[in-house]
């Protein structure tokens, strides 16, 4: 079954997405998502340039040969870039052969170890009391795991507070807008905001918040002791990993479940992590984590140390990226949870899908393959719009992370 096209389709249904189609000699065909928030351009251009002349005239059926042509052949390994164009290929690969098999792609990868996945939503707020309306508006929309995130008294912009109630969407045209930071104001804000909600929510929903890679290890230390009577599901990315070994310090001073992983590209960043069991939750995304073959691997690692599974799944990843994890979420053992945000009304007409949410769960659909195509006459009519992250300065204007 040999590759005879490698597409790259760029659009902005709403939001810029970047998708690789592949296409075999007997027509059927595979998608990928290759987007990289606000570095589009980047995974397209390496895709185009430097991937699709080697996909055609390749045997479609060998996956883990064309993962590895593509990971050991480039020479210059792992990063962000390389691993969403390699991801991207893996995915529409998976798709293709699953569709060839005429059966949903998580039947090849072992079937359902479960009979749906557990998602979260974000709700967000621009005070305590606003986020305790969000979180009670996702309550009645059925979700049981709600991730909530609030603006902080005294900080002008805050990161998760979302702009859309049901989508997160933090890109924003142009340059990148500056947010203003300090761990002090937030430190001591956070406790309150989740003792107020366990107060109005009881202690049977999941509560989860997302530090997003602003304090030191200390710091996280100390938050997450001071949350513990919140029985928090999880604290994600407290620090920044690169350091994987600062997470020993977090974990010597509490046990608030800890989550980290969706800026990861590969199995080597976070592999002292789960051997050392330092976190409970890995967040690895499908599309920048070399694809389903790569997730694979970090899954079957994390299983032997008791460390679940949580992809990354914000409304910068494509319905393309939340079909494939869903599949997988079906699929491996240690799965835990799912993050799912749902995509703006333009994205869903573009990506037509057959995964659905029902009762706080999702399930991928019974269709051959992803169960998801896209649009490509519409999607032209939505051309790439230059857009960008956030950056953060703390309030004395040093640089932090965003
Ligand atoms: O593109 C960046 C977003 O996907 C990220 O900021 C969202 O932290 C995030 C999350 O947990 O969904
Ligand atoms: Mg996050």
């Amino acid at each position: 079954m040999r590759i005879t096209d490698a597409k790259v389709i760029v659009s902005c249904p709403g939001r810029n997405f970047v998708t690789l189609k592949i296409t075999t000699e007997d027509g059927i065909y595979g998608l990928g998502d290759a987007t990289v928030n606000g570095r589009e351009l980047a995974v397209a251009s390496y895709l185009s340039d430097h991937v699709a002349p080697l996909l055609v005239g390749r045997d479609a059926r060998r996956i883990e040969d064309t993962w590895q042509y593509l990971y050991k052949g480039a020479y210059w390994r792992r990063g962000p870039i390389t691993m969403a164009a390699i991801g991207a290929v893996d995915t529409a690969l998976w798709d293709i052969k699953a569709k060839s098999l005429d059966a949903p792609l998580y039947q090849l990868l072992g079937g359902a170890s479960r009979e749906s996945v557990l998602v979260y939503g974000h709700a967000s707020g621009n005070d305590v009391e606003d986020t305790v309306a969000a979180v009670a508006d996702f309550a009645k929309r059925g979700y049981t795991a709600i991730r909530a995130q609030s603006a902080i008294p005294g900080i002008p912009s805050t990161y998760g507070v979302g702009r859309g109630k049901l989508y997160y969407e933090p890109a924003e045209s142009g340059n990148p807008p500056e947010n203003v930071w300090s761990s002090e104001l937030y430190l001591n804000f956070v406790p309150r905001l989740f003792e107020r909600l366990r107060k109005e929510f009881g202690s049977e929903v999941h509560l989860l918040h997302d530090v997003h890679h602003r304090l030191t290890p200390i710091e996280a230390g100390r938050l997450g002791r001071s949350l513990e009577p919140y029985h928090l599901f999880w604290l994600e990315d407290p620090t920044p990993a690169e350091l994987q070994e600062g997470f020993r310090l977090i974990r010597q001073h509490t046990t608030t479940p800890i989550a980290v992983g969706e800026v990861f590209n590969t199995i080597f960043d976070c592999q002292l992590l789960i051997r050392e069991q330092l976190i409970d939750y890995i967040r690895n995304a499908v599309v920048h984590s070399g694809g389903i073959s790569h997730l694979l691997k970090i899954a079957h690692l994390a299983e032997l140390y008791q460390v679940r599974t949580a992809c990354h799944g914000a409304t910068d990843l494509s319905p393309v990226c939340l079909a494939a994890a869903l599949h997988f979420d079906l699929a491996v053992h240690n799965f835990g949870i799912q993050e799912y945000m749902h995509h703006s009304a333009e994205t869903e007409r573009v990506f037509k899908h057959g995964y659905t949410f029902s009762q706080g769960t999702m399930y991928p659909g019974d269709a051959p393959g992803l169960g998801v195509d896209i649009d490509e006459a519409l999607a032209a009519q939505y051309p790439y719009q230059r857009a960008c992250l956030p950056v953060n300065r703390k309030l004395d204007g040093t640089m932090h992370s965003w």
